[in-house]
């Protein structure tokens, strides 16, 4: 297809949106793209290597001592529009509807371009602030303005237009990984590294450590499971539930048994030395942590809700259960620990599934599909 010059706006930091932004500008750009990420900072996974027709222009935000808040969206939208002219974009792609897809659309206003614009909704924009009667009329209007809306999931499509009270077509893409970067790693020696021995179960939890992850969900999981296997637990990430996560540990003499690890950057080698993952959200539009894990052979016990049912097939690449139920989710934790045939089926399942659903170069190829018909929409 014809090279084009796209504009991408996401959060850079950790974050799967920020993550699934950053992996398709870089596989864009190894298409031949003019990428120009617009940010407010470098994107983290963006530091790997040099890329040539990746360009990175950051969003100042005013810290005038007037403003009681710096206007970070009025930044972006200035920036952004500074780039639409100065690098004469094709499209502008930005991830989360607030903020910014308004964001894109100011700066279309204000560059005076008709640059077409494309929305990825990641989840927490719709089922978070979607919820809020303040922001529900913005969300409606970055969706309605956009020329085409993406999300990662058909549950996120389908909760967007119930929640917002939109009629705009949303259309599902999946989310990917690097194949390059997850996939099952030989690291035999890192559990010794981490004084875990062959014969430890290890459960790994990666998260932002954000109350919809329900952190205490997987500790109690995890509490019950140790009571009948050695087995450790793996925390991976940072956030506001971790000191409570923390204090539980203590409080329940399971210091020798969790590792708390912060934010790490090489995932794949901590989950190709695990043997499951949990990860019990009461709100996840995909869940790309667990499409990591699948990727490194890993499955995946996880709650029934949102996006998760599309990447984790239950009794076949894991095991879905219902939010809050703990007992349920030890018990097929348990089941499936206990019986390494079964695994190994998972695994082989896990690897499959992420091929034959998840293939990036098939994802990529979606999105230059949908930004060739945007670009032909009148
Ligand atoms: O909740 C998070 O983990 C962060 C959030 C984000 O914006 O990075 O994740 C959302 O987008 C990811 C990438 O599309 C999805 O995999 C996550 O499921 C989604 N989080 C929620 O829906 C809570």
């Amino acid at each position: 297809m014809e090279k084009l010059r796209i504009g991408i706006s996401c959060y850079p930091t950790v974050g799967g949106s920020g993550v699934v932004a950053t992996e398709l500008g870089k596989q864009l750009a190894s298409r031949g793209h003019e990428v120009h990420f617009i940010t407010t900072e470098i994107p983290f996974r963006l530091d790997d290597k040099v890329y040539p027709n990746i360009f990175f222009h950051q969003v100042e935000v005013n810290q005038y001592a007037v403003f009681k808040h710096p206007p970070h969206d009025l930044s972006a939208a200035s920036k952004i529009a500074e780039v639409i002219l100065t690098h004469d974009l094709d499209l502008l792609h930005v991830h989360y509807a607030v903020p910014h897809a308004i964001c894109a659309i100011l700066a279309r206003e204000m560059s005076g371009k008709d640059i077409k614009i494309m929305t990825t909704l990641h989840g927490t924009d719709i089922t978070v602030l979607g919820f809020e009667p303040s922001l529900r009329p913005l969300i409606r209007y970055g969706i309605e303005q956009s020329d085409i809306v993406t999300a990662v999931s058909y549950d996120l499509a389908r909760q967007t237009n119930e929640l917002v009270r939109t009629d705009k077509p949303i259309q599902t893409v999946y989310n990917f990984i690097d194949e390059q970067v997850y996939y099952p790693k030989q690291v035999e020696q890192l559990r010794a590294c981490y004084g875990l021995s062959e014969t430890d179960d290890i459960i790994i939890h990666i998260s932002n450590f954000r109350p919809v992850k329900r952190i205490m969900d997987v500790l109690k999981t995890f509490q019950l499971i140790v009571k009948s296997r050695d087995a450790k637990l793996l925390l991976i990430g940072n956030g506001p539930e971790l000191p409570i996560a923390r204090q539980f540990v203590e409080e329940n003499d399971l210091t020798n048994d969790v590792l708390m690890l912060g934010n790490q950057k090489h995932v794949a080698e901590l989950l190709s030395m695990s043997d499951l993952m949990l990860l019990l959200s009461e709100k996840e539009s995909f869940g790309l942590v667990a499409l990591e894990a699948m990727a490194c052979g890993v499955p995946v016990i996880a709650t029934n809700i949102g996006g998760i049912p599309e990447v984790v097939e239950d009794e076949e690449t894991g095991y879905l259960c219902s939010l809050g139920n703990i007992e349920e989710a030890a018990a097929k934790a348990i089941s499936l620990l206990a019986d390494d045939q079964k695994r190994q089926a998972f695994k082989r399942a896990a690897l499959n599934r992420v091929k034959q659903s998840f293939d990036s170069q098939h994802i990529v190829s979606q999105y230059e599909h949908l930004y060739e018909a945007m670009l032909k929409e009148e």
